[in-house]
């Protein structure tokens, strides 16, 4: 380290002085060189104004007086000394200092008597050795060191007579000074370039010092705290902030470093509890293991990663959806490929020639291949007989479903154009494993069945499956159940939904259906018909976590105060009785930053979809602030809604009935500091939505038909404080899983009021004690283990070895 010190600091030492040296040098070059040429010209110019005066003294014929004639013409002892010459080279007259020239005509006389042109050149000689014109110039060259050698310039100019050349004029310049100047310019120049370099080395040192030493010193202790797990991500990140590229890489090991920690906890936990749960990882494991060599595919219509430009900037945005939190681990584990439509306006832009992608975009674990629907495509398919058609088929909500030929021929040509892109995505894939998502692609399973018979195929329906009476009204049922046999494991959410399906099935084509063992057989194919209930993520910090420890994090600490605190609002209103359920005291930063503080937050989340029951349950929020007036300016009902399907007018009705039912409720109860009801109409973040759910006393879910409801789910596991109340639709598949929440018919419009009313009242034991159990039955029926099941029951699948055989001759005979 002290070697390597004192290397540095001789290093800098040779830098700065060869810096400094070299620099000078071509200083002083320049400079010597514009004094030379200054000289040069002075006594060019010198010369020619001389030489017509003497050329005259020749052509006169008479004597000449050389010496007068020198003495006249040289006016200051500055200027050049003169010497005159013959043709022969003789000297004739001489004036001032001259060099030690031995009066022989030298090289330059000899040239320019010869050519007849001016010559010159830099000379270094002796002063003065030999004077032949001048006296005074002989005894002041006496006086000097003989010895020492100067630098003059002398200039030979050719004389002429008549035409002819008479002699030679000889100036002689001291050109020492330059010498000198030289002298001097290097003494300057290397001062004052050494003192530059020093200080631009000073700047760079701090610099390097304060933004690349200190920064990485703090960064390498956060890696050491975060190995020795004393640190969090979040903490160093910022160390990195002006080297990006780094700072992403560094923070992604972190985090990567962090989860490993984590997952490795976690898996010891459940090792030791030998408890039932599922995480990431352990789903990821289970797929490795199930599918062995081979490779799982998903088809969805929405896609878990898309480009999008916004203000701007093209961003990678995740679309908000359960799908990917559960089936992404399975791709990363397994390097899937999820196929779907590339929807987002700059998704083209980042595909290669076959139109795939890795992704995630930062880690690059499977493939995404993105499908292309044209406009119209979109239109029939996805708008029309997906949406308008199937989705109110499904769902018992009174509206009554649209079917049209043209939107029945683009979803079959939409599912055909999906099965191409999935058997181009298969072809060099032996027994793939293919899971299709969603009402969008019922069609699919039965193409792909057909193509390739080796093929495990899984289909899960994400919505209700009507009774077989409601189904019929399909003019296409046939086709539609016909499609969905195809499909080796056919998934819903519930039971119902699954007897559902079979008494359809039975009613609709020749299959056999098994009731005991849930399974249809149709032309010799098997398919289960199994209900899985959808889930959301439970995180794994949150795993290690017991909800009954009664010190949770999050809002669990407010809740100890909330025992003993009154609400500023209740004091004021004296008269009116409102039981104390101990709701907060202290507000949450949500509560804050709406203004609400002192008052309950009754919060639904939602598409903007006539199923979700956002009108009805507005409709109990109006009455309760009609019928019971004590809890006007008690509480704020936040609505957020997301944007749904806006190019069906049946959404775009519902917008309008919504927006104007808020209008209305806030016209008739609002006061200058309180609004009842606040809209909120975008997507918004996960962790945005996280946050209202954390603050939320009650969360309303009053679906009048749902497949599933993630958002009942998604408040229960955001709820770690145990604290709470969650009224829920009893027409929500999650309504069978969350018998703890407050159970309402949500067009009994005076049962949701009072529902409402029961939350807000309710004790805070038994709000915990109802939490706690449903958070129990999300923490272990979660997502991942959703998935994990369908996996496993697409993994067992028996493919007969006839098919086997008759799929590999066909895939070898293509292949040759
Ligand atoms: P959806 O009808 O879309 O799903 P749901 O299960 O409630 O309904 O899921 C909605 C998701 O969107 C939730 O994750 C929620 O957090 C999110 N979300 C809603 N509004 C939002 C907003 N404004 N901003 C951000 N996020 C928002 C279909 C079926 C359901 C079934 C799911 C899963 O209709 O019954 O539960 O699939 O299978």
């Amino acid at each position: 380290m002290r070697w390597n010190r004192i290397r540095l600091v001789a290093l800098l030492v040779v830098g700065i002085a060869l810096i400094s040296a070299a620099s000078t040098y071509f200083d002083v070059l320049a400079h010597k060189h514009t004094l030379r040429s200054d000289l040069v010209r002075r006594t060019q110019w010198f010369g020619a104004g001389l030489q017509p005066q003497i050329e005259q003294q020749f052509g006169t014929g008479n004597k000449i007086d050389w010496a007068g004639l020198l003495k006249r013409l040289r006016q200051h002892p500055d200027e050049p000394s003169l010497t005159i010459l013959d043709t022969a080279g003789n000297v004739l007259a001489s004036d001032g200092d001259t060099p030690a020239w031995d009066g022989q005509p030298g090289n330059l006389i000899k040239r320019t008597l010869s050519t007849g042109k001016e010559a010159g050149a830099f000379v270094r000689m002796p002063p003065a050795v030999t004077n032949p014109g001048g006296k005074q110039g002989a005894q002041e060259g006496a006086a000097q060191d003989r010895t020492s050698v100067r630098l003059w310039y002398e200039d030979a100019m050719p004389l002429h007579a008549g035409g002819n050349i008479a002699g030679a004029l000889l100036m002689t310049a001291d050109a020492e000074y330059i010498h000198a100047e030289g002298i001097d310019v290097w003494q300057r120049s290397f001062l004052r370039i050494a003192v530059i370099v020093v200080l631009v080395m000073v700047v760079m040192f701090l610099t390097v010092r304060w933004f690349v030493q200190q920064p990485v010193t703090r960064a390498t202790e956060w890696l050491r705290r975060l190995r020795h797990g004393e640190a969090v991500v979040e903490e160093g990140a910022g160390e990195f902030d002006y080297l990006a590229p780094l700072a992403r890489e560094v923070t992604s090991l972190a985090e990567n470093l962090a989860q490993a920690r984590v997952a490795a906890e976690t898996e010891a936990r459940l090792r030791d509890q030998a408890g039932n749960l599922w995480t990431a990882d352990r789903l990821a494991v289970h797929a490795r293991d199930r599918l062995g060599d081979g490779k799982l595919f998903v088809v969805s219509n929405r896609e878990p990663y898309m480009h999008v430009r916004s203000k701007g900037k093209i961003e990678c945005i995740v679309p908000p959806s359960g799908l990917v939190t559960a089936i992404e681990p399975i791709l990363r584990a397994c390097d899937g490929t999820w196929i779907a439509h590339g929807s987002g306006n700059e998704d083209g832009a980042f595909v290669d020639e076959h139109d795939r992608l890795r992704v995630p975009p930062d880690e690059r674990r499977y493939t995404l291949r993105r499908v292309w629907l044209s406009p119209e495509e979109e239109s029939g398919y996805y708008e029309g007989f997906s949406n308008e058609g199937l989705w109110p088929l499904c769902h018992i909500a009174h509206t009554r479903p649209i079917f049209r030929e043209s939107d029945w021929s683009l979803y079959q040509s939409v599912n055909e154009k999906f099965a191409d892109v999935l058997l181009e995505e298969i072809s060099g894939t032996e027994n793939p494993v293919i899971f299709v998502q969603d009402y969008h692609f019922a069609l699919l399973p039965r193409m792909i069945k057909n193509a390739r018979p080796d093929a495990r195929v899984a289909i899960f329906w994400h919505i209700p499956w009507p009774n077989p009476e409601s189904f019929s009204i399909c003019p296409w049922q046939v086709e539609l159940v016909n499609g969905l046999l195809g499909a080796d494991v056919i998934g819903f959410h519930l039971q119902s939904h699954c007897n559902n399906f079979l008494e359809t099935v039975d009613r609709t084509l020749e299959a056999r259906t098994d009731w005991e063992h849930f399974s249809i057989r149709r032309n010799g194919h098997l398919s289960s018909v199994r209900p899985y209930p959808i889930s959301v993520a439970w995180s794994d910090a949150d795993l290690l976590k017991r909800d009954d420890d009664g010190t949770a994090t999050g809002n669990g600490g407010r809740m100890a105060k909330l025992q003993l605190a009154e609400s500023p609002a209740r004091k004021k209103e004296p008269g009116l009785m409102v039981p104390d359920n101990s709701w907060g005291a202290e507000p949450s930063p949500l509560h804050r930053e709406l203004r609400i503080e002192g008052m309950q937050l009754v919060l639904g989340v939602d598409r903007m979809d006539y199923t979700k029951g956002i009108v009805e349950r507005l409709l109990a929020i109006e009455q309760l602030l009609e019928e019971q007036p004590w809890y006007r300016e008690q509480i704020v009902f936040v609505q957020i809604a997301s944007p749904s399907r806006t190019g069906i007018s049946t959404y775009a009705d519902l917008r309008v009935q919504v927006e104007e039912t808020v209008e209305r409720i806030n016209r008739a109860f609002q006061t200058t500091l309180w609004k009842p009801v606040i809209l909120i109409q975008r997507q918004c973040s996960h962790d945005e939505v996280e946050r209202y759910y954390r603050a939320a006393e009650v969360c309303l879910v009053t679906s009048l038909h749902d497949g599933m409801n993630l958002v009942a789910k998604e408040y229960v596991a955001a709820r770690n404080d145990c604290d709470g109340v969650l009224v829920l639709s009893k027409f929500a598949g999650a309504s069978q899983e969350l018998r703890d929440a407050v159970l309402v018919n949500p067009y009994d419009v005076a049962q949701v009021r009072d529902a409402i009313a029961t939350a807000l009242k309710m004790t805070p034991d038994e709000r915990r004690l109802r939490m706690k159990r449903m958070r129990q039955q999300v923490k272990e029926h979660n997502v991942y283990r959703w998935a994990s099941n369908i996996l496993t029951d697409v993994c067992s699948v028996r493919i007969e070895d006839e098919v086997l055989a008759v799929a590999l001759n066909r895939h070898q005979r293509k292949r040759a």
